[in-house]
């Protein structure tokens, strides 16, 4: 059976499609040629080698290939249902209207990259851990985030760096909960929960939260779902390969994008079996989680990838290790030019939201991004 591969690219587009057999080649050539002749241009197709493993590629702008998908889908018989799902596929690629209803404070993704800003309450986050344990300067801390641009606030109260150890719930709660209160009311931005236990997220989310932020994607609690969609909350599912203790061992894929890309939609599937609206789903694949230097280079790089799910991307690289270890940098507050660059290629690839630690310098960083590729 033909699958799309992947659709990549912002105005020139390619659509891969694999696993086909001969046959199915022939007849979409076919179709794509007869689709295409009447629109007044060549069509742009080509079939790799090997009948083995026939892959097709097609190019062109958005419309040119909006107009061949939907023109060979009336006309393609066998091969109708999946150009309908091409076509489809497609849509998803294209959208960039998003906007989330965070119980209320609404984030409209479509008019600009959006901040995430991240606050800490740990002893021992690999970067800000200690800094922010004491109330009053979480208070002030978030606050200043706010004032910088942050659009959101995402209040994390376990470190989930490479090897960290899993805290109770008690003290989890102990650490978010009372800056929950005071800041979801005060702050006009949504406050996210980043938590994976469904236990935190319910109570956060009765103490002022309208988001959660779940590195596990739904996985590690059985009831996340059902509460976050009980609260018709905005959820972000976050890919992982394995656990924070185990995660860095050995990591391995066989097509890092194409693995990544299925599981969060797995994770979307879990999310929309429990009743959570589609709309306030937010995707994200999860950088240093479960990923080799090279896995999160690729998965930067290939982005676009993930807009085929048809919901928002979120990407987080803020001063993370594969930065330090590129630039030879060791502390993780020297590593705000490489978070930088990360941000910024991640936009022009489609991230619709970025997490960071260093919020006054990675808006400006988003809204000079936005500003070149958001003219056209
Ligand atoms: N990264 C971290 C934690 N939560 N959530 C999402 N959605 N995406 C991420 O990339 C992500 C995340 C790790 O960074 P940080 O919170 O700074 O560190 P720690 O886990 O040590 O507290």
């Amino acid at each position: 059976m033909a699958t799309v591969l992947r659709i990549s690219g912002r105005e020139a587009l390619t659509i891969t499609i694999s696993n086909m057999t001969p046959s199915e080649v022939a007849r979409l050539r076919d179709l794509v040629c007869s689709s295409s002749s009447g629109a007044g241009y060549e069509p742009a197709l080509s079939v790799s080698s090997s009948p083995a493993a026939a892959q097709l590629l097609l190019h062109g702008t958005a419309a040119q290939l909006k107009h061949i998908v939907a023109a060979a889908s009336e006309a393609g018989g066998g091969l109708a249902v999946f150009l309908q799902r091409v076509d489809s596929l497609l849509d998803n690629h294209l959208r960039s209207d998003y906007k989330i209803d965070c119980r209320g404070k609404v984030l409209d993704l479509g008019s600009r990259t959006h901040v995430m800003g991240i606050l800490n309450v740990t002893p021992d986050s690999f970067s800000d851990g200690g800094r922010f344990a004491s109330p009053d300067r979480a208070l002030a801390h978030a606050r200043d985030m706010v004032a910088a641009g942050a659009d959101i606030i995402d209040i994390g109260g376990e470190s989930t760096r490479p090897g960290a150890e899993p805290v109770s719930e008690e003290e989890e709660l102990r650490r978010v909960i009372p800056l929950i209160e005071r800041l979801g009311a005060e702050l006009a931005v949504p406050v996210s929960v980043d938590t994976y236990k469904a236990s935190v997220a319910e109570k956060a989310l009765a103490a002022g939260a309208s988001m959660v932020n779940d590195i596990s994607g739904l996985r590690f609690s059985p009831d996340m779902a059902r509460i976050v969609a009980a609260c018709d909350a905005a959820v972000v599912v976050m890919h992982i390969q394995g656990t924070p203790r185990n995660m860095q061992q050995n990591p391995v894929y066989g097509d890092v994008v194409a693995e990544v890309r299925d599981s969060l939609g797995e994770s979307i599937d879990i999310a929309l079996r429990a009743g959570v609206n589609r709309e306030k789903i937010i995707i994200d694949p999860g950088i240093g989680f479960g990923k080799t230097l090279e896995h999160n280079l690729t998965l930067i790089d290939h982005l676009d990838a993930f807009r085929v799910l048809g919901r928002p991307v979120m990407l987080g690289t803020s001063r993370k290790k594969f930065i330090g270890t590129i630039l030879g940098i060791s502390e993780p507050e020297q590593r705000v030019d490489g978070s930088a660059a990360t941000v910024a290629l991640g936009i022009e690839r489609g991230a619709s939201i970025v997490r960071v630690h260093d919020v006054a310098r990675m808006v400006q960083v988003a809204r000079m991004t936005d500003a070149v590729i958001k003219q056209s």
